[in-house]
């Protein structure tokens, strides 16, 4: 039986909303960094581990994919290189509280499934391998080769491995990934779905095919030297906060900045960088020069006008056009005029300020278009972010200093774990590769991705989860929908380091095996190991951990795979699993012979600042796709059908949590303190709709399914906010707002849950 999510996260009484900060980071940022560091882990350790951040000879942070200044690129790394998030990151995984066998003898696992998110997390760090054998009420500990045992038998017991699926989220190592999916397919199947399939799926498809490489064409000096910054659909100042350091760059090199967003993100505005005297007692830097408040779901008709202005204005580069791209005559015939009042029906935004962009986008000579979660969880990410491209090539702008396309990542190696072959669909190139490297037969076929599992786990194909990392259960849309298929699965494995929702929807048999964070010393039989990561710009760099491990019984990621690995796959399985383990070169040396642009692994990722992976586009102006050329693409923009008295609600991140994780309930520069369960919506529609500000009300989304039957979802208790984002767009905090995103609603050829696209009514209670 599916149960419910806790409905309360504290006495909502506790929930405050004040007036919302107008400069993002600042002192106070750092202030909120040094206290939760300490409420963690105590003074010593913050003292011990905070300089270690983002250090040549230290851990790559594990909050986001940001990348890190490059001595090659002129660039050096401060002191402090890293930001409040980051450091909260660091408390959260280097916390001093502990989560061991009195833990689970104390609390049955149904109790601990009416917990929220944010309690569980706040448990602290789990110290030993746990089972929940069918039955049973709690959790028991279990030895490390009895868990591995357990897991085998079961997962060979299946008719066909196509009945397991395999999860990855974007923490994973490089080393981890690679052994993770070798493992995976030589037991017989691609089902490695991952969190990059509700992430930026649509943004690796839509490069893919335009430009023929599924990464972000531009290195952190191009941001700071671009004349142009667009920022669409992402709010820097909370998820990625040391890019407000770039923007500010930016802003001194006398470049302008566009911010394209339904709600005036304080991050996007003005930044007071605490490094700097002026954003210690000034007022800061001030950010965006054009803030387009677009409505939910508008960009793809934006981008179309923007793109038909210049074509009329013929300010187009022609020699780019003729030298590196296709599809351009039959690009330029269907742009044809703006139809501005759908435009402004549709966006929300006036003829003169699309026009000011058109204009500014005309002079720019260097501009990147950065981009995340706002334009990738729609039907239609996979054309907009196509009509970018399309805006980049009519103006020349991928391929040299100063310009390009930046998706901007999230998890801090998610760019890495696609890279190493964790996706549902990798390439016979890479098949072949693996193949020739370990004398191994990998399925060609291709396997589940995230909602494509939950479907099957749903229909009883898949009979058994494993996830390294990640949070399965509450990341996924539709929750009630998720939890059910995971419970009912034979099986269910976390690889974790802290407690959270998807270990308390367990299987019939469920495991969580505890693991080494980043943070933390990895010793092996051949002595301390590194890790290798890849952030948004493609540079592959080495993480040492340096803390001392939570608990004496935790193992790494890799001893965890390889391990299991030779259970599931027996001793004579040809892939050196115990090497692997003893030492993560070998692994490394495995990578260099089998992963595109990795040749000379070892070496290069000891250099200090690592090296960059190749990339066609950015490199050399040539365009591995379909043509051989960069493709123009024909976009057609949906009209959204939003029934009258219902909203649209976006799900997005608070500035107090990492995804699934809540580090706490204050969302600072949007002023909401105290509680989660909040929807902000418009005043003016509040008060159409017959709603005042503070009161609770019931979330109720509305779904028709393709057989034309009429489904609703419920997400109960959340207090109304009267807020400035745009009529008729509600928003509403990840996850727990995820119950209300249909498990059918998805992006066009992504297949990425629509999360950002739901359309609701609200019903007072
Ligand atoms: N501190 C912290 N850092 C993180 C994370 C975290 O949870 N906490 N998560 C990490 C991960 S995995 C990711 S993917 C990234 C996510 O980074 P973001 O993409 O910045 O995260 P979201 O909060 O989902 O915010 C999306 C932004 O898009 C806007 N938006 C919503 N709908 C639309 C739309 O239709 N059009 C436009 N133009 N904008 C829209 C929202 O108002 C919001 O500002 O951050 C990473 N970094
Ligand atoms: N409605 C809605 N849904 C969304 C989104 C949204 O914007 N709106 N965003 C989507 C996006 S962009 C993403 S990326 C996904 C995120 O989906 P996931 O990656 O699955 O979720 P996280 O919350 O990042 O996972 C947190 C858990 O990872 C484990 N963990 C932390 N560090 C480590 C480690 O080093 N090793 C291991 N093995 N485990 C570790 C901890 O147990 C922790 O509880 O959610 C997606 N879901
Ligand atoms: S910007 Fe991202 S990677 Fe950098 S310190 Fe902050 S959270 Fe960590
Ligand atoms: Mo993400």
């Amino acid at each position: 039986m599916a149960r419910k999510a806790p409905e309360r996260d504290i006495n909502e009484e506790e929930l405050e909303v004040g007036g919302r900060s107008e400069a993002a980071a600042g002192v106070k940022g750092v202030l909120v960094s040094l206290q939760r560091s300490w409420e963690q882990m105590g003074l010593a350790r913050t003292v011990r581990t905070l300089p270690l951040l983002n250090q040549q000879s230290g851990f790559d942070c594990p909050g986001c994919a940001w990348p890190d200044p490059r001595q090659e690129e002129g660039g050096h790394r401060k002191i402090a290189e890293f930001c409040e998030n980051g450091a909260k990151a660091v408390a959260e995984e280097a916390t001093t509280r502990r989560v061991g066998p009195e833990f689970f003898a104390a609390h049955p696992v149904a109790e601990l499934a009416e917990r929220t998110d944010y309690w569980l997390g706040q448990q602290g760090r789990i110290t030993q391998p746990v089972i929940l054998r069918e039955g049973d009420t709690h959790y028991r500990p279990i030895s490390w080769e009895d868990a591995f045992q357990v897991i085998a038998d079961k997962l060979n017991a299946l008719d066909s491995p196509d009945q397991a699926t395999f999860y990855t989220s974007g923490r994973a190592s490089n080393e981890a990934a690679f052994a993770y999916q070798l493992m995976v397919r030589s037991f017989g199947t691609n089902n490695l779905p991952d969190c990059s399939n509700m992430c930026h799926e649509a943004s690796g498809a839509a490069l893919t095919e335009t430009i023929g490489i599924g990464k972000g064409s531009v290195s952190l000096a191009d941001v700071e030297q671009a004349d142009l910054v667009v920022v669409v659909g992402q709010n820097p100042g909370t998820n990625h906060p040391r890019m407000l350091t770039s923007l500010e760059k930016v802003k001194r090199n006398g470049g302008k900045i566009i911010a394209i967003n339904p709600l005036p993100e304080t991050g996007l505005m003005r930044f007071k960088n605490p490094q700097t005297a002026r954003g210690v007692i000034g007022s800061g830097t001030a950010l965006a020069d054009e803030f387009a408040q677009i409505r939910v779901s508008g960009d793809l008709v934006l981008f179309k006008a923007l793109n038909s202005l210049i074509l009329k204005a013929d300010a187009v580069d022609h020699e780019f056009i003729r030298d590196h791209t296709h599809g351009y005559e039959e690009f330029a015939a269907q742009a044809g005029d703006v139809d501005w009042q759908e435009v402004e029906q549709v966006t929300g935004l006036p003829q003169q300020q699309v026009e000011r962009i058109a204009g500014m986008l005309m002079r720019s000579e260097r501009t990147v278009f950065c981009w995340a979660m706002g334009l990738t969880q729609h039907k239609k990410s996979v054309p907009t972010i196509r009509e970018i491209v399309n805006l980049a090539l009519l103006r020349g702008m991928i391929g040299k200093p100063g310009a390009g396309l930046c998706p901007v990542r999230g998890h801090s190696n998610v760019q890495g774990d696609r890279t190493m072959g964790i996706w549902e669909k990798m390439p016979d190139s890479f098949l072949d590769a693996l193949d020739a490297e370990f004398g191994i037969k990998s399925p060609r076929h291709h396997g589940l991705d995230t909602v494509d599992s939950i479907r099957a786990m749903r229909e009883g194909k898949v009979k058994a989860f494993i996830g390294l990392g990640g949070n399965f259960v509450a990341a996924s849309p539709d929750t009630g929908a998720t939890s059910e298929a995971l419970r009912s699965c034979e099986l269910t494995v976390q690889i974790s380091t802290k407690l959270n929702r998807s270990h308390v929807t367990p299987g019939k048999t469920a495991l969580i095996l505890p693991t080494l964070g980043r943070t933390e010393r990895d010793v092996q039989a051949s002595g301390p190991q590194f890790v290798t990561v890849e952030d948004s710009m493609s540079v592959v760099h080495a993480s040492r951990g340096r803390l001392a491990p939570a608990s004496q019984h935790l193992l790494s990621e890799v001893a965890i795979i390889s391990r299991l690995a030779r259970h599931l796959l027996g001793s004579d399985h040809p892939v050196p699993w115990e090497e692997f383990e003893r030492d993560y070169d070998t692994i490394r040396e495995h990578i260099a012979n089998v992963v595109p642009g990795c040749a000379d692994y070892n070496r290069k990722v000891r250099q200090p600042d690592g090296f960059v992976l190749p990339h066609p586009p950015r490199d050399s102006r040539t365009f591995p796709t379909s043509t051989g050329k960069a493709n123009f693409t024909v976009n057609v923009p949906e009209k959204l059908h939003i029934p009258e008295g219902r909203l649209l609600l976006q799900t997005m991140r608070s500035h107090d949590q990492y995804n699934t994780t809540i580090y706490g309930l204050s969302d600072r520069y949007r002023g909401i303190e105290g509680g989660r369960r909040v929807v902000l919506v418009n005043s003016e529609d509040l008060e159409e709709l017959g709603f005042r500000d503070g009161q609770v009300v019931d979330v109720v989304s509305e779904w028709t399914t393709s057989d034309g039957k009429q489904q609703e979802r419920r997400a109960p208790s959340f207090r109304l906010v009267s807020y400035p984002t745009p009529k008729g767009c509600a928003a509403a905090y990840y996850p727990e707002a995820n119950a209300l995103v249909p498990l059918d609603s998805v992006g066009e050829i992504s297949n990425t849950p629509a999360s950002k696209s739901v359309v609701i009514r609200l019903e007072a209670r």
